[in-house]
């Protein structure tokens, strides 16, 4: 599985979070979420980032004073043996500066490349993100993916219950693809015709995913940004070169089904 890594560098952290990174993370470094998608053309359409709040999350010396990233261990481990860090690399080498629970992050400001969202964007739990799968991080954009519609429908509506505040869940979603069968707001669409009430109703978001990315991919025509008139299939890897070419992103991959023998 090819991913785009995105980097989400913090502008602002919360209380919970900056106690952990003060003495760890040196003054003027930044610290970058890192969410890994399949879906780089969606990006315009932000609206916010996720993590699991039960998961354990490290902070990771990419290059020492000037830049850490914040994803999963697991994450960690495959990405030190893909040339993404330490730098210089050093292969199957990586150094964990702290421990951070996703709780804690809760209420991070971000910078997210390409969002329209440009004053930022906030970290935001999602009970359903797995620790084994991409980084651990996940980008939100409830435009495309019913998913992540369905958790900030969620959200906003249990502002309290989540321990966030109302607004940084509630920002505007924005028309990215124009498709035949779902119009411009394919998640929005799917989750209200298939009568999906909660981020819980786990199959039907499967099945949600599954027709969101097919007609997205397949018929599915930019209709904000820089590729705006493009099909989807035309502007998917040309968004990503973009971020790549400016630092924004980078190539993952994960190692599905990899076994490494122990035998010697
Ligand atoms: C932004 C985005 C926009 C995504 C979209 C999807 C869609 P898949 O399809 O199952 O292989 N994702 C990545 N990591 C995790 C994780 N650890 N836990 C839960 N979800 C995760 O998964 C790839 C997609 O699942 C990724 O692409 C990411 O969400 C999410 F408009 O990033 B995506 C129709 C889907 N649309």
């Amino acid at each position: 599985q090819e991913y785009t890594a995105l980097k989400l560098r913090v502008k602002e952290w919360p209380e919970a979070a900056e106690s952990k990174v003060q003495g760890k993370v040196p003054e003027g470094a930044n610290v970058y979420f890192v969410p890994a998608t399949l879906r780089p053309e969606t990006m315009y359409g932000q609206t916010h980032c996720f993590v699991g709040p039960n998961i354990t999350y490290g902070i990771y010396e990419v290059k020492k004073g000037e830049e850490y990233f914040f994803i999963s261990d697991r994450a960690a481990r495959n990405m030190a043996y893909q040339s993404i860090f330490p730098q210089p690399f050093k292969w199957g080498e990586y150094t964990k500066v702290t421990e951070v629970q996703g709780s804690e992050v809760v209420g991070t400001l971000v910078k997210a490349p390409l969002s329209i969202h440009k004053d930022g964007i906030r970290i935001l739990p999602m009970e359903s993100v797995k620790a084994s799968k991409g980084t651990g991080v996940v980008t939100s954009v409830p435009s495309d993916s019913p998913d992540d519609y369905a958790t900030m429908m969620d959200l906003i509506k249990k502002a309290d219950y989540y321990k966030i505040k109302k607004e940084w869940a509630d920002v505007e979603i924005l028309p990215i693809i124009e498709t035949p069968s779902y119009g411009n707001l394919t998640a929005k669409f799917l989750v209200e015709k298939m009568k999906i009430m909660s981020p819980k109703d786990a199959k039907q978001l499967a099945e949600a995913k599954d027709l969101a990315y097919k007609e997205g991919f397949y018929q599915g025509k930019m209709c904000y940004g820089e590729f705006s008139g493009k099909s989807v299939e035309e502007a998917k890897p040309l968004v990503r070169q973009q971020l790549i070419d400016a630092g924004d992103a980078f190539a993952y991959a994960e190692p599905e089904g990899l076994v490494i023998s122990r035998s010697g």
